[in-house]
């Protein structure tokens, strides 16, 4: 396990390599900590991770590369987490092939910026655990701040976000139908919303559908900003709000609940029984109760 050890000294390669064994779950995360070392925990009120969730097309990647503009440009460094649900039709990707970071082509920039990509569909483990997983390694050898970019929808993803400290929610220009239903869940964790596209019509208009929805629940709702992310418009400003951006009360009941519920699927996940648990469950020689308790001794 050299290459951990390379991964302290900036390697990228190491780092790659490193956080390939993890995705591929060869390496725990233990085993990496034991090595690279853990990182003081500092409660100073401030965010080390933070989610930016949202539909396909919306400009998540597009604002992310201006929002790393402006943060490396201050001396931040920033490592990128996104997590890409390959398209089970085309088997390519949603995000991927869509915009191309340009941040990291910039000579001045690209050494505060490190962009890694997840593909869900190849994954052998939970994408939420082995995204926990990496951003703690990340954070453990000294980046600054970890961004996980990750398609708001699925359970899978909400979970993915909730590992963040702060949840951003982005946006598109209002197509006419409101607030459906199916986003709430997603509206509910954010502890920002921008409303990207402000240069198309529409975008006003659902900022003010989305201050108003929050106004009728409960709690001070999160800052609603409108971004053109295409003509770098509010970049600067979203920037500096993100950076000092409170986690907002109403997000944090509803982030707990996800962790809880990643926990409960990481105890079932890496259970050194669940192979066997399974089989047996197949062939019906074990009860559900049994394998439950099974899960639940082996962790106690
Ligand atoms: N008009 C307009 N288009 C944008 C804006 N931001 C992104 N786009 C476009 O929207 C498309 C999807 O952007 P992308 O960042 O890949 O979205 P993602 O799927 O949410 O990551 C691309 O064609 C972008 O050029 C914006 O502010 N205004
Ligand atoms: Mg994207």
């Amino acid at each position: 396990m050299e290459y951990l050890q390379e991964a302290t000294t900036g390697c990228r390669r190491s780092l790659a390599r490193s956080l390939t064994a993890l995705e591929s779950r060869t390496l725990s995360l233990e085993q990496a900590l034991s090595v690279v070392g853990t990182r003081p925990v500092v409660d100073d009120g401030e965010w080390q991770t933070l989610a930016i969730t949202g539909a396909p097309g919306v400009g998540k990647s597009c604002l992310l590369d201006g929002l790393l503009r402006q943060w490396a440009g201050q001396g931040l460094r920033i490592a990128v987490l996104a997590v890409d649900p390959s398209s089970p039709r085309t088997g390519g990707a949603l995000l991927g092939d869509r915009v191309r970071m340009t941040v990291v082509d910039d000579a001045a920039l690209k050494n505060n910026i490190y962009l890694r990509s997840i593909a869900t569909r190849k994954s052998s483990g939970s994408v939420p655990v082995i995204v926990e997983d990496m951003t703690h390694f990340l954070l453990a050898l000294g980046w600054d701040k970890v961004v996980i970019e990750t398609v708001g929808a699925g359970q899978s993803e909400v979970r993915c976000a909730a590992v963040a400290d702060r949840i951003l929610v982005v946006e598109g220009p209002a197509r006419g139908d409101g607030i459906q239903a199916e986003k709430a869940g997603l509206l509910e964790l954010a502890d920002a919303v921008f409303v990207n596209k402000s240069d198309l019509p529409g975008a006003e208009l659902h900022a003010d559908e989305l201050r108003e929805s929050y106004q009728l629940g409960l709690g001070a709702p999160p800052p609603v900003l409108l971004t053109s992310a295409l003509h770098g418009i509010g970049l600067e400003a979203a920037a500096n709000l993100l950076l000092s951006l409170p986690a907002s009360g109403r997000s944090t009941k509803a982030r707990w609940r996800e962790r809880l519920l990643a926990f409960h699927e990481r105890k079932i996940l890496e259970s050194p029984q669940l192979d066997e648990l399974l089989l047996e469950l197949a062939k019906g020689s074990i009860e559900f109760k049994d394998a439950l308790s099974f899960i639940g001794d082996a962790h106690e």
